[in-house]
């Protein structure tokens, strides 16, 4: 399918989503959020894709929801453009295939949100990343103020949000904003790198798990755990499963195929 403001390729399991709208700075605009929506969506359902990354084209990731339509919406308009932003980025969260943010610029707003929608998180060292909306009479609402402290802690959630300060990628990192700073020039290749290795894993297992992660942030140790062994023993039964077994006894490479 071809896309307006993105970039979809499919290589080797391995699906990359460029963001592309450079001369906006990537911004999204509600277009951006409807195609980002469905390509989340189609790379979730295709057997040829096991794991997402997605990147910025031009010298940002993406910075921020577009502000030019939005200062043109009306309230119900507003409210419409919310929600079609939260749900852009839960999809994230529903795709059952890992989702790598390669952050290769700003990543302010929206762009934060979006990387932080995302499983994790790889940065260049060209990379800032910040929530500037109380600039604009705004704060985060495309799920950040509910991510941001789930990964970051509420301290330093509240700190960016509050005062609107931009960070570089050594302090993103710091924080567990991010897993990695890379050379800017590096970064495509490093995620490709983890990206591949992730995607020679048994694919059940990996959705399975990336599931039960996901649970840990939203709810008791209980609940957790009650899901955990639910998911657990689904993926006793696959194909996969057996191979991965089969290949560890008998001292060989395992082949996975997704069943
Ligand atoms: N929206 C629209 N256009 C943008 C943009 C944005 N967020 N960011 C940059 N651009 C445009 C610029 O207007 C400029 O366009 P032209 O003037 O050339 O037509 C072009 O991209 C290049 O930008 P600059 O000339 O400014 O480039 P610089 O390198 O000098 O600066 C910058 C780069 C990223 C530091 C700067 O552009 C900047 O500060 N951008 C705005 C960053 C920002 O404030 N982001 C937060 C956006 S607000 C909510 C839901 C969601 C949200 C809020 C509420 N509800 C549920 C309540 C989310 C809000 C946001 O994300």
């Amino acid at each position: 399918m071809a896309y307006q403001d993105l970039e979809v390729t499919i290589a080797d399991y391995i699906a990359t989503i460029t963001m592309n709208r450079p001369k906006a700075m990537n911004a999204l605009n509600s277009n951006v959020l409807t195609e980002l929506d469905t390509a989340i969506n189609k790379l979730g359902a295709d057997d040829q894709v096991r794991v997402i990354i997605i990147t910025g084209g031009g010298k940002a990731f993406v910075a921020g929801a577009d502000i030019k339509e939005m200062n043109e919406l009306n309230l119900i308009d507003f409210r419409s453009f919310i929600a079609r932003g939260q749900k852009a980025m839960y999809a994230i969260d529903l795709c059952e295939k890992p989702v790598i943010a390669a952050v290769n610029g700003f990543a302010l707003g929206g762009g934060c949100e979006l990387a932080l929608a995302c499983d994790f998180r790889l940065a260049s060292e060209k990379a800032k990343f910040g929530f500037p909306e109380v600039n604009l009479g705004l704060f985060p609402g495309f799920g950040g103020t509910q991510r941001a402290p789930r990964f970051i802690g509420r301290g330093m959630a509240s700190e960016l949000t509050f005062t609107g300060a931009m960070i570089d990628a050594a302090e993103a990192l710091r924080i567990g904003l991010v897993n990695h700073v890379y050379p800017a020039d590096d970064l495509m290749e490093e995620a490709m790198k983890i990206a591949k290795t992730i995607a020679s894993k048994a694919p059940i297992a990996v959705a399975r798990s990336k599931t039960a992660i996901k649970m840990a942030g939203d709810t008791t140790l209980e609940a957790g755990l009650a899901f955990e062994r639910e998911a657990m023993a689904l993926v006793f039964p696959t194909k996969d499963r057996a191979e991965g077994m089969d290949a560890f006894i008998n001292k060989r490479k395992a082949e996975f195929k997704g069943e």
